[in-house]
């Protein structure tokens, strides 16, 4: 009888790391000019907040200075703030979104 070989098997795992990217605030901050229900329509326009969400956030930036709107990736927290940002611009008003790495 000849003599068999075994091949031992071997297999190799690849981990892949995921991980999450990094969340971004977008941030309104108050200003003296632009009116309360413009503000109130850009943050349902652009952020999808219902009536009582943007009015709530609208007047929290009034009596604080600034509210955390919502959390996003990077592209997607700079898309918007810019977007809601012009809106204003348009109207002539310095209405400001901004936008913080979230730690
Ligand atoms: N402070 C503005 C006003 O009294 C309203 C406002 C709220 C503006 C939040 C910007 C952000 N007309």
């Amino acid at each position: 009888m000849s003599p068999t070989t075994v091949k031992p098997k071997t297999t190799t795992k690849t981990k892949v790391k995921l991980e999450r990217p990094p969340l971004y605030k977008v941030i309104l901050l108050n200003d003296d000019y632009t009116p309360r229900e413009f503000v109130v329509s850009v943050l349902k326009a652009v952020f999808r907040m219902g009536a009582e969400t943007a009015s709530r956030v609208m007047l929290t930036a009034h009596q604080k200075g600034a509210c955390v709107i919502a959390v996003y990736t990077r592209d997607v927290a700079e898309t918007k703030a810019k977007e809601a940002t012009e809106l204003g611009k348009a109207k002539g008003y310095p209405l400001f979104f901004t936008t913080e790495k979230e730690e």
